[in-house]
């Protein structure tokens, strides 16, 4: 690989990325550590050549096959143009029958998508607005690339490209499965799949098709066949913890070409009715209402040369193992490659699928739309049989980013056309493609039709609740919306400090370093995890308290806004907050690390979204509520039994309460205002006949108003296998009590809360097994009181 009229050249390994490439051949900066972002633009900026020979065998005519070629480039065989590509989320294929066997040379010609971009939007028939905070590199929404490439307010903004999946050559004349259309059709004990393939030269050809068994032949008509499958008594698929994810395989055999699909058989529906407060919002899963439980999925690394099928399977695990049963595919990354999406059939992850459009407006020329109909029929295609997949949405915020642009402002009615012209297309073509499929048109979406604003409106569709964090709002007001289904809110934390070590050295940590700064790419975000931490806490001690708080502080906000919704349940029936996973170290909303480890969030989620959940809620009137909520399909019955604790431990029981648990969340105690006194905090168990077995606490005061003990926690050390057990004893009340290692790994449990005469043992399995980590221990006190 060589830059255009330039001197640098690299080895560049297909699948990859150029700037990896460049990076692992030392021939720049690793663009990941510290201010180096900044010095690397120019890549994106020039042309880059990539060339190789290849062999051509036999006498078949050749065709050459390209996938997540990323985006404007030209690919030229012995020097002749045989390929003008200029959209990343459709597979290009170029006619090569010209060719002799024997020795050849292919060249693609990455063109600069920053100059491309700019080009198109000047040839734009009005201006196309993009949003200037989440792009620092301009343009972005002229292409069809991830969006997120442009920067993001938590991306770098390096604007990569290169060739990220399949390259091949083909035979032109083999038969090729184009598609496989499946469809599902539930009723009592019986589903019937109907399978269609899309065969292209074979007309006429005998083909075998399998599923679960059973085997039907017929020849290929019309460019395709159909077989129709019935499964009496079938083994369903079930999101994760309502069952089990049992998958049937599918099989196509025409001639030489071979497809297999793994099939599992669900009914999901939305459900969207009118009722006393609105339209709901819920998923319904085999019949069975479903709370989404989940969080929202982006790129795994800002660099595609990266990401890699295991880590990409461990970030959908932690997922799983925080009982998460849903992830949204976020609109501006990438429609995901086949083995996410199996993953997430193997683990019961449903999956809300965006299309690739966010937070900017689109062109909706002719050109722009055909190039959007290709991608939605070739994505969608590829996609829809997934078990995982439970919901296609049009985009990521577009309705609101009509409103975010002094030329939409100005002009709404040709911006709103322009928007619907888009909204169709994708739309037409999913359900041309995915006649089955369950159609939202954008996120978030108060409905069909309606173009208000779901950041506010409480009432229909899903929300995008921002105001906690983008609007400075307290977290308690979380508890002054009731969201139908709330598929966005964050809270920023700094990432762990084993991700902080890849991009700043020791000497450089400090909260508003530019290092820092340039790792928060959120205008004003750092202030605000630093205000927020004014609003609730004593001010932390050192750097290391401060990153650990802010994970703490995070976590805080996000549990209040989950368990306040999951209270509501079946007013509300989803929350996916906003994020999971980072794609470089660097400060954001996720709850995982860039590389997969746990921030402490996540242990929280792990809590917060336990299937079966005992939850206090603070009323107005200063009354404490605890309400139980069951997600699972049969009844639990739930007792909770809650003390006032004060610091060295003393507890005094309050209560107890008991309901059996079905759909809605119940009321299990009512504690009057007053009940606690100064000092004091609720701490509450619980037990269900499902065998959940949990305790929480609740401070109904600012942490910061409590003078903390110095609960000198205490730490023994063991070893098991690979694994290292850390058993922890305190004193006196210890909050948030949590172990961290020297090196990256995972925790079993972590930001635990503890009491004198009990103990609390965590498992640490680092990422090296050969690893000696050191431990230390940091809790509330010990982060936020002064030392004596
Ligand atoms: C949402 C997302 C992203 C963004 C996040 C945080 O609205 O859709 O665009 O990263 O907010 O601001």
């Amino acid at each position: 690989m060589e830059e255009a009229g330039g001197d640098i050249s690299a080895p560049f390994l297909v699948p990859g990325d150029a700037i990896s490439a460049l990076a692992a051949a030392g021939e720049i900066a690793e663009p990941y550590w510290g201010r180096n972002e900044y010095d690397l633009r120019w890549i994106g900026e020039g042309d880059w050549l990539a060339r190789r020979s290849f062999t051509l065998e036999g006498d078949r005519p050749a065709e050459l096959v390209l996938e997540s070629l990323d985006t404007l480039a030209t690919v030229r065989v012995d020097g002749e143009v045989v390929l003008d590509a200029d959209n990343a989320f459709r597979t290009w294929r170029a006619d090569l029958s010209h060719l002799a066997a024997g020795e050849h040379e292919i060249e693609i010609t990455f063109h600069s998508n920053v100059a491309g971009g700019a080009a198109r939007q000047g040839a734009q028939p009005f201006y196309i607005p993009y949003h200037a905070g989440n792009s620092p590199i301009p343009h972005g929404n002229m292409l069809r690339k991830v969006q997120c490439d442009f920067g993001w307010d938590w991306n770098i903004a390096l604007a990569p490209f290169g060739l990220y999946g399949r390259a091949e050559i083909v035979a032109a004349d083999a038969p090729r499965i184009e598609r496989l259309e499946v469809e599902q059709e539930h009723s009592e004990g019986l589903v019937t799949l109907t399978v269609t393939a899309y065969i292209a030269g074979a007309e006429g050809e005998t083909c075998r098709l399998s599923f679960a068994g059973q085997e039907l032949e017929g020849a290929v008509e019309g460019g395709g066949i159909t077989a129709i499958f019935d499964i009496e008594n079938p083994r369903l698929w079930w999101p994760a913890g309502l069952g089990e994810q049992h998958l049937h395989d599918l099989e196509v055999h025409c001639g030489e070409a071979f497809a297999r699909r793994r099939i599992g058989l669900r009914q999901i529906e939305l459900v969207t009715e009118a009722d006393d407060a609105g339209t709901s919002f819920m998923l319904q899963v085999n019949g069975e209402p479903v709370f989404a439980r989940g969080a929202n999925w982006i790129p795994a690394d800002a660099l595609a040369g990266r990401i890699t099928e295991a880590g990409t399977r461990d970030l959908l695990q932690s997922a799983v193992d925080a009982n998460m049963n849903m992830i949204r595919v976020w609109g501006g990354g990438r429609y995901e490659p086949d083995s996410f999406y199996d993953a997430c059939d193997e683990l019961g992850l449903m999956v809300w699928q965006d299309f690739m459009f966010a937070c900017n407006l689109y062109p909706s020329t002719p050109d722009f739309l055909a190039n959007v109909d290709a991608e939605v029929r070739e994505q969608a295609g590829r996609l829809h049989h997934h078990a995982c997949v439970a919901l296609w949405c049009g985009d990521n915020e577009l309705i609101g980013a009509l409103t975010w642009f002094p030329e939409s402002r100005d002009n709404r009615d040709r911006y709103l056309v322009n928007y619907d012209r888009l909204n169709r297309t994708i739309e037409a073509a999913l359900s041309e493609t995915a006649p089955g499929a369950t159609w939202w048109p954008s996120s978030p979406s108060p409905g069909p039709m309606n173009f208000g604003d779901a950041w506010h409106d409480d009432s229909a569709g899903d929300m995008h609740f921002w105001s906690v964090w983008h609007e400075n709002r307290e977290f308690d007001h979380y508890r002054d919306v009731s969201p139908r289904f709330c598929s966005e809110f964050g809270f920023q934390s700094y990432p762990s400090l084993n991700a902080i070590k890849r991009f700043a050295a020791p000497e450089d940590w400090n909260i508003s370093n530019p290092i820092f700064e340039s790792h928060q790419k959120n205008v004003g975000g750092n202030e605000r995890i630093a205000a927020t931490m004014f609003r609730y806490f004593r001010w932390p001690e050192n750097f290391e308290d401060f990153v650990w708080l802010s994970q703490i502080q995070q976590g805080l906000a996000i549990k209040t806004a989950v368990t306040h919704w999951r209270s509501l349940k079946p007013h509300c029936m989803g929350t996916l907050y906003w994020q999971l996973n980072d794609t470089w170290p660097v400060c954001s909303w996720s709850s995982l690390d860039h590389g997969g480890d746990w921030k402490l969030m996540h242990h929280m989620a792990q809590s917060f979204y336990a299937p079966v959940l005992a939850t206090a809620v603070p009323r107005k009137d200063g009354s404490i509520d605890i309400v139980g909520i069951s997600d699972r399909l049969e009844d639990v019955d739930l007792t909770v039994t809650a003390y006032a604790t004060s610091m060295d431990g003393t507890a005094r029981e309050l209560g107890q309460g008991h309901a059996t648990l079905a759909l809605r969340a119940e009321v299990l105690i009512s504690l009057p205002a007053g009940t606690l006194e100064e000092g004091e905090v609720l701490t509450f168990g619980w037990e269900g006949s499902d065998g959940t077995h949990a305790g929480d606490i609740f401070a109904p005061k600012p942490w910061k108003s409590y003078d903390l003990p110095d609960a000198r926690p205490a730490a023994e050390i063991a070893r098991e296998g690979v694994d290292w057990l850390v058993t922890l004893s305190v004193e006196a009340m210890s909050f948030f009590l949590t172990a961290e290692a020297s090196v990256p790994g995972r925790w079993s449990r972590n930001a635990v809360h503890l009491g004198p005469g009990t103990t609390s043992t965590l498992r640490f399995t680092p990422a090296d097994p050969e690893a000696q980590p050191e431990f230390l221990l940091r809790d509330l006190h010990s982060a936020t009181m002064k030392r004596t």
